[in-house]
């Protein structure tokens, strides 16, 4: 009997260390707060930007950006010749048919019309020659896609100067009830969060404005769109590539243009799940970080925070939330001019990430949740 209950707990072990989880744990905290908290102005060691924003043609990371990359490319051959050709005939006949001061005069003639035929009429072939795969491209980027059914739909929202993600829809095989959406918003004045999409699931931006008009533009994805307050405008694009990367508002705006910022983050699809589960936790860890951020660690305080967190509900995906939003903010926190700074900052970080730690640990659910 004994032996048989062994066995059944050694295979019960084992099944359980084979099966990944699902819900990442506290060992995953800071590999997801390196990725989706990544600094907008960050240097690298040598005070070179850390992620420069990329283009459409040097390293285009959508189907659109793809498109706009390989028709560029295509009328700049197709022009080229137009701007070099005049330019080294040019040259060669001032050289070649320079005065020589030998006595002959130099010609002269108006006219030729077979000659104005032909130059009119090679840049015009020229021309529809590129007109036409870059009208179908500018058709395909203003048509929505027919069948959205496993888009992901968010509405993009400008404002003096920020802007705000509402995901109408997350794509997939994921619900789309009403009270499935959410919204990320921004502080005006603060970091920038980024839209996170996932790697290969198409995306349609519905955009607008709260005031006056902006422009939501990365030009890694090949799309740059105005949003106008009282209308929607629409973009849609499908990355391909995991990555964060960087646009600004691309219309003069007002005072704030200029810090007027986006950012976006393609993560793989397991990484999305573990996001949207911090997002919808993120209200309830308010609390515990206005405790943690005081200039005093109140213990009692904290201890009461923590209570309250998890007996609003006690799963190993609310504990991760907790986890998450605590070093996350710090992560930030670590990055805005303050008191402390260097050394006494990682040192307070540190403390205060360990007695949120402990609580945790010691209130562990009836349900023997510990993580
Ligand atoms: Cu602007």
């Amino acid at each position: 009997m004994l032996r048989t209950l062994l066995v059944l707990a050694i295979l019960c072990t084992c099944a359980g260390a084979a099966e990944p989880s699902a819900v990442p744990g506290a060992a995953d905290v800071d590999r997801y707060v390196a990725l989706f908290n990544q600094d907008l102005y960050a240097l690298d060691a040598s005070g070179r930007v850390a992620t420069p924003m990329t283009g459409a043609f040097d390293a285009p990371a959508s189907d659109i950006a793809r498109d706009v990359a390989r028709s560029t490319w295509f009328s700049l051959l197709v022009f080229l010749p137009f701007l070099v050709l005049p330019q080294v005939l040019l040259i060669w006949i001032i050289f070649k048919y320079r005065r020589r001061n030998d006595g002959r005069a130099p010609a002269t003639f108006m006219g030729n019309h077979k000659l104005e035929l032909v130059w009119t009429a090679i840049p015009c072939v020229a021309l529809v020659i590129v007109g036409i795969p870059m009208w179908d491209l500018l058709v395909k980027m203003e048509a929505p896609p027919a069948d959205q059914r496993r888009d992901m739909v968010v509405e993009v929202r400008g404002k003096s100067f920020a802007w705000d993600y509402k995901y109408q829809r997350l794509g997939g095989d994921r619900p789309t009830r009403r009270e499935d959406q959410f919204e990320i918003g921004q502080d005006v004045v603060g970091v920038q969060e980024p839209l996170v999409l996932v790697k290969d699931r198409r995306v349609i931006l519905n955009l607008t404005s709260n005031d006056v008009n902006h422009a939501w533009w990365i030009p890694a994805f090949g799309v740059k769109k105005d949003t106008i307050k009282g209308r929607y405008t629409n973009i849609w694009f499908t990355p391909e590539k995991t990555g964060f990367y960087k646009g600004q508002c691309a219309e003069l705006c007002g005072q704030g243009h200029g810090v007027m910022l986006i950012s976006a983050l393609v993560v793989e699809e397991a990484d999305f799940d573990a996001w949207e589960t911090v997002q919808r936790h993120r209200a309830d860890t308010v609390r515990t970080w206005s405790v943690l951020s005081g200039t005093e660690l109140d213990g009692a305080a904290l201890e009461g925070a923590i209570a309250d967190y998890l007996k609003k509900g006690d799963t190993p995906e609310r504990r991760f939330a907790l986890r998450f939003w605590v070093a996350s903010n710090f992560a930030s926190l670590a990055r805005k001019p303050g008191e402390l700074k260097g050394d006494a900052l990682q040192a307070a970080i540190i403390a205060r990430r360990s007695a949120v730690d402990k609580l945790m640990a010691r209130t562990a659910s009836p349900a023997g949740i510990v993580n």
